[in-house]
C-alpha cells in the first residue's frame, strides 16, 4: 500500500508516490541520482556523508527525489524546517518581500527588522534582539555580548573572561564554537582554539557550581542536547543551573536554536521547567526553512554593551529574512506548533516504545525532538536510516547509535501512523544490514 499524492503536489508528480512497503538494502543509486552524486562527489568538498538520496522537490512534509520517489521528511533540516518545506503563508512573504527590497545592510535602515525585533521580542519576553543569519553566527555573538557585560558591567579583568560550556555541546562549527567541542572529531585539524571556555558534564549542576570562578560570565547551555544525540537532562537540571547562575551573577545563556520555536512541544525548551534565561539564542525554524535568520535576545543590561561599529554582520537584519522570519513566526504561533508538537511527540513516543526489538535501547526525546537509541551489539544506527530510506523514510543518525525523529511540526497523526506501519518492522530489523 502506499500513501497518495500528496494533496497539492506537484501535479506532473511521476512514478511511485507515497511511501513503499518494499523493504531491504539499499538499492544502488538509479542513474538519475547516480549522475547527481557524481557531480557532487566531484565538485563538493567531502565534509558531509548524506545518503544516497537526491531531493528536487518538497511541500510540507512531503519530498521527492530525482527518481520521483516521495519521501516523508523525518528530519526538518535538524529543526529548520518546523513549519514544514515550503509553507505557503512563508513563501507569499518571501515572494512578496522580494518583489520591494531584499537587502540594505545596516549602514541604512529597512522597514522591515524593526517590526521583525518588536514581534520577537514580544514572542520571547524580552527588551531587546540582535538579528544574525546562522546559528554560529548567533553564538558567536551571545559569546562576545557575554564577555564584554562581564568586563564593562560585572567587573570582570579585562581578557579574563570565562564562559562554561557542557560535554557533548553542539553549537555549531566556528573555530572558537568548536575549540570548546567534547567532540575531537570536530576539533581534529582545526587548532588553535580560542581560549576562556570550561566544559563540565551535562546533567549535573553541582559541576556547574563547583566550576564557576569570580571571571565567570557566562554559562552557555542547550536545554535538550540534539546532536549530542537527543540527550534530556535530569529533571530540574535547568532549573538549578538557573537559579546558581542568578546567585553568582553569571548569564545563563540558553541555546534554543535547535530546541526552541516549538520543536520540544512548547514555545522554547527552557519553558518546560517555566525559566527565563539571561541570553536566548535562536535560530534554524526563525527562518521558516526558506532564509537563514538568528538572532540573541536578552534586557538591556546585556544588549546595551554594543556600541555602534563594534559588531555586525553585512546580511544581519536585512528585509527579506526579517519578512520571512515575521511570517514564520506567525505560523508557529497562529498554527499552536508548540501544542501539536507536544501531543503528537508524546504518542509518537509510546507507540515507539511500544515496538517490541532487540535493537531499541530506548526511546527519548521531548515534544517532535525524538532520539531512538540502537543497541551497541546491533551496530550503528545508519544502516537503519538506510532501510527507512527503502521504505520512504527520511531520518538521520547521531552520534552513531541514534536514530533522530524530528518532522516537521505540522505533520499530521494521519502520517505519523502510516510512517509507523514502515518504522517499526525496520525497528525490528527487517531489511537491516545488521553490522555487528
Ligand atoms: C552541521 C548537528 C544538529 C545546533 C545548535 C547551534 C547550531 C546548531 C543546538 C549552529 C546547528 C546543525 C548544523 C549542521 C547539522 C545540525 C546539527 F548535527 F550538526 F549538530 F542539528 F544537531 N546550536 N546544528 O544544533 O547553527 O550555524 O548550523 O545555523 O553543521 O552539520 P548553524
Amino acid at each position: 500500500m502506499t500513501l497518495s499524492q500528496p494533496s497539492g503536489s506537484d501535479p506532473d508528480a511521476r512514478a511511485s508516490s507515497g511511501l513503499r512497503s518494499d523493504p531491504g538494502a539499499p538499492p544502488a543509486a538509479p542513474a538519475a541520482t547516480a549522475a547527481f552524486l557524481d557531480e557532487a562527489d566531484r565538485y563538493s568538498a567531502h565534509n558531509y556523508k548524506p545518503l544516497p538520496v537526491v531531493l528536487e522537490w518538497g511541500e510540507g512534509v512531503w519530498v521527492r527525489d530525482v527518481e520521483g520517489r516521495t519521501y516523508l521528511d523525518m528530519l526538518a533540516a535538524y529543526s529548520a524546517l518546523n513549519q514544514g518545506h515550503r509553507h505557503p503563508a512563508i513563501m507569499e512573504a518571501l515572494r512578496e518581500q522580494a518583489e520591494r527590497i531584499t537587502l540594505t545592510s545596516r549602514a541604512f535602515h529597512n522597514d522591515q527588522m524593526g517590526a521583525f525585533l518588536r514581534e520577537l521580542c514580544a514572542a520571547t519576553g524580552f527588551q531587546k534582539a540582535l538579528p544574525m543569519n546562522t546559528g554560529a553566527e548567533a553564538v558567536e555573538t551571545a559569546i562576545k555580548m557575554v564577555r564584554k557585560w562581564g568586563y564593562t558591567v560585572k567587573g570582570v579583568p579585562e581578557g579574563q573572561a570565562e564562559i562554561i560550556v557542557c560535554t557533548g555541546n553542539f553549537a555549531g562549527r566556528t573555530t572558537t564554537i568548536v575549540g570548546f567541542s567534547s567532540e575531537e572529531a570536530y576539533k581534529a585539524g582545526f587548532g588553535p582554539f580560542t581560549p576562556g571556555f570550561r566544559i563540565v558534564p551535562y546533567g549535573d549542576a553541582r559541576a556547574l557550581e563547583e566550576a564557576i570562578t569570580p571571571n565567570t560570565v557566562g554559562f552557555l547551555v542547550e536545554p535538550i542536547q540534539g546532536e549530542g544525540g537527543v540527550v534530556v537532562p535530569p529533571d530540574r537540571y535547568l532549573a538549578c543551573t538557573r537559579e546558581i547562575c542568578r546567585d553568582r551573577g553569571v548569564a545563563f545563556m540558553a541555546d534554543e536554536i535547535q530546541t526552541g520555536l516549538g520543536r520540544t512541544g512548547r514555545l522554547f525548551c527552557c519553558d518546560w521547567e517555566d525559566i527565563r534565561p539571561d541570553v536566548l539564542i535562536v535560530g534554524k525554524a526563525l527562518g521558516g526553512g526558506v532564509y537563514p535568520v538568528s538572532a540573541v535576545l536578552a534586557d538591556a543590561e546585556y544588549m546595551d554593551v554594543f556600541r555602534p561599529g563594534d559588531h555586525g554582520s553585512t546580511f544581519g537584519g536585512n528585509p527579506l529574512g526579517a519578512a520571512v522570519a515575521r511570517a514564520s513566526l506567525r505560523v508557529i504561533l497562529e498554527e499552536e506548533l508548540p501544542r501539536r508538537s507536544d501531543e503528537l511527540g508524546s504518542w509518537f513516543m509510546d507507540e515507539l516504545r511500544a515496538v517490541a526489538s532487540p535493537h531499541v535501547e530506548e526511546v527519548r526525546g521531548k515534544g517532535l525532538m525524538i532520539g531512538v537509541v540502537i543497541r551497541e551489539a546491533s551496530g550503528p544506527a545508519r544502516p537503519f536510516c538506510e532501510a527507512l530510506m527503502a521504505r520512504g523514510i527520511l531520518a538521520k543518525e547521531t552520534h552513531h547509535q541514534v536514530i533522530r525523529f524530528a518532522p516537521p511540526l505540522v505533520i499530521q497523526r494521519s502520517e505519523l501512523e502510516r510512517a509507523l506501519e514502515e518504522i517499526a518492522p525496520v525497528l525490528r530489523g527487517e531489511g537491516v544490514r545488521l553490522q555487528s
